[in-house]
C-alpha cells in the first residue's frame, strides 16, 4: 500500500533535516521502506498523514502511558498554556511533581527536573562522580542512557539499530572512564571493581533493559549490583527513563525491590511532553547547585506544560488498578505472540512487565546484548512491515521495546494477535 503524503514529506524532510527525522530510529533505516508521518493520535491509535490508522505499540517510545490525547491531560496542558508557557522561575507544579515522585519512590527524597532522559542520566552521572570523587563508570552493553558522550559506549537503541561501533565525534577521552560489561553478568562487574579499586564512581543500569529489545534482569542481578556498589562504595544509578512509572507505581525499583542511590526518570512523568528528572537521597542531591558544587541548569527545566501533564499522569495512575490492567493486557500480548509463533513454526520469545513488553525472533530469551543481537532481525523487519499493512504500528527496530497504554483494551489485543497470526503464517 502506498503512502504518498508520508513519502513526499520524507523527501522534503531529508533536504532540511538529517535523514528527514529528528531521532535516527524513526527513519526506518533498519527495517527498510519509509517512515510514516503521524498526523494525530488518540487513545491506543495513531493516524498517519495518508489517513491510515494503526494500533500503536510505540506510544512515543514509552512517554504515553494513559493513551494519546487523554482528555484530562489535554485539559491540564491547555489550562497551563493559558497561564503562560515558560517563566524561567520556580512554580508550584514543580514542587508538587517532586513531592509526587518522592511519595511514590522513597529513594528519591529530592528530585531535579530537566528536559530529557539524556539530561537526567548525564546529570546523575556528574553528581555520582562528584559525590564519590571518582571518575570511572560501569555500564552494560546494549543499555542506552541517552546520548551524552560518556554513556555512548556500546549503547543500545539507535546505536545498536544502526550498527555503529561507537559514535563519531565522541573523543576517546570521553569514554575512557566508561567500562562496558555484559548485562546480567555480575562476575564481570565484580572483576571491574577489583581491577579499579577505589576508582569506580557508579554503576548505571536499566533495571529492565528496554533498548536491546526487552531484556529482563535475571534473579539476583540487581541485588548483586546493590551489594557490589555497597562493598566498593560506588553509587548505583537506575535509569528508569523507560520503565519508571510504567511497570509499577513505585517505578521498577518498587516492583523489583532493589533501591538505587540515584534514579533517572523521563517519558511517563512528562505525560508526552519533554521532561527528565534525576533524584536520590537528600545528602546526595544537596550537592547539586545551588546547594552544592555540581552545576546543572536549564532554561526550560520544570516547564509548566510538562509539569502539568506529569502531575495529571501521576493522578491518573493513582486511580484504581492501573498497573494490574497494564500487566494483564501486556501479558495477553506476550503470551499470544508466543502462541502465534508456535502455530506458525516461527521461533519467537516474548515477555511483559506492566506497560512494557517485547518480542524477539529467537528460540531462547536473551539475557544480554549478544543474545539480543543474535535474534533474527531480518524477520523482525518483514514482520514489522506485515503488521504495518495490517494496521499495527511497532517500533521500526528489533532493538526497541513495545509499549501499551491504559487505552489498549482486549479489542486491540485481539486485533493485534489475529494480525500477528496471519503475518507469521505467511512467513517461511
Ligand atoms: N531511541 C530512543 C528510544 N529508545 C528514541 C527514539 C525516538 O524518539 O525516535
Amino acid at each position: 500500500m502506498d503512502h504518498p503524503r508520508s513519502r513526499r514529506l520524507m523527501e522534503r524532510g531529508r533536504l532540511r533535516i538529517p535523514g528527514g527525522v529528528n531521532s535516527p530510529v524513526r527513519a526506518f533505516g533498519s527495517v527498510g521502506g519509509h517512515a510514516r508521518f503521524i498526523r494525530e493520535a488518540h487513545g491506543a491509535h495513531v493516524t498517519d498523514e495518508d489517513g491510515r490508522r494503526y494500533i500503536d505499540y510505540v506510544a512515543s517510545w514509552g512517554a504515553i502511558l494513559c493513551g494519546h490525547a487523554h482528555p484530562e491531560i489535554v485539559e491540564a496542558v491547555s489550562a497551563a498554556a493559558r497561564r503562560g508557557t515558560s517563566f524561567g522561575a520556580p512554580t508550584a507544579a514543580e514542587v508538587e511533581l517532586a513531592e509526587g515522585v518522592a511519595e511514590r519512590v522513597p529513594a528519591c527524597e529530592m528530585l531535579r527536573l530537566v528536559n530529557s532522559g539524556t539530561e537526567a542520566t548525564m546529570s546523575a552521572l556528574r553528581l555520582a562522580r562528584a559525590a564519590t570523587g571518582r571518575a570511572r563508570l560501569i555500564k552494560f552493553d546494549g543499555c542506552y542512557h541517552g546520548h551524552a558522550d560518556a554513556l555512548l559506549a556500546s549503547a543500545g537503541s539507535g546505536v545498536a539499530t544502526l550498527g555503529l561501533p561507537g559514535t563519531q565525534g565522541v573523543p576517546a577521552g570521553a569514554v575512557g572512564d566508561t567500562i562496558v560489561v555484559a548485562y546480567n553478568d555480575l562476575a564481570a562487574v565484580e572483576t571491574a571493581f577489583e581491577r579499579y579499586p577505589g576508582e569506580i564512581a557508579a554503576v548505571i543500569v536499566e533495571p529492565i533493559a528496554a533498548n536491546m529489545g526487552l531484556v529482563a534482569p535475571v534473579e539476583g542481578f540487581l541485588e548483586g549490583l546493590r551489594a557490589l556498589c555497597d562493598r566498593h562504595s560506588g553509587l548505583l544509578i537506575f535509569d528508569e527513563v523507560i520503565c519508571g512509572f510504567r511497570v509499577g507505581p513505585g517505578g521498577a525499583q518498587g516492583r523489583l525491590g532493589v533501591t538505587p542511590d540515584l534514579s533517572a526518570f523521563g517519558k511517563v512523568i512528562g505525560g508526552g511532553l519533554p521532561i527528565g528528572a534525576y533524584g536520590g537521597r537528600r545528602e546526595l542531591m544537596e550537592q547539586v547547585a545551588p546547594c552544592g558544587g555540581v552545576y546543572q541548569a536549564g532554561t526550560l527545566s520544570g516547564n509548566p506544560l510538562a509539569t502539568a501533564a506529569g502531575l495529571k499522569v501521576l493522578e491518573l495512575i493513582g486511580r484504581g488498578e492501573v498497573f494490574a490492567g497494564l500487566d494483564r493486557i501486556s501479558r495477553r500480548l506476550a503470551e499470544g505472540m508466543i502462541e502465534a509463533g508456535k502455530r506458525a513454526g516461527v521461533p519467537l520469545v516474548a515477555q511483559s512487565f506492566g506497560g512494557l513488553w517485547g518480542y524477539s525472533f529467537r528460540s531462547e530469551t536473551a539475557r544480554d546484548y549478544a543474545g539480543a543481537a543474535a535474534a533474527d532481525h531480518e524477520r523482525y523487519a518483514a514482520f514489522f512491515h506485515a503488521m504495518l499493512e495490517e494496521g499495527v504500528y511497532f517500533a521500526p527496530s528489533g532493538y526497541e521495546a513495545a509499549f501499551v497504554t491504559t487505552a489498549h483494551t482486549d479489542a486491540e489485543v485481539d486485533q493485534t494477535l489475529e494480525a500477528a497470526r496471519r503475518a507469521l503464517e505467511r512467513m517461511d
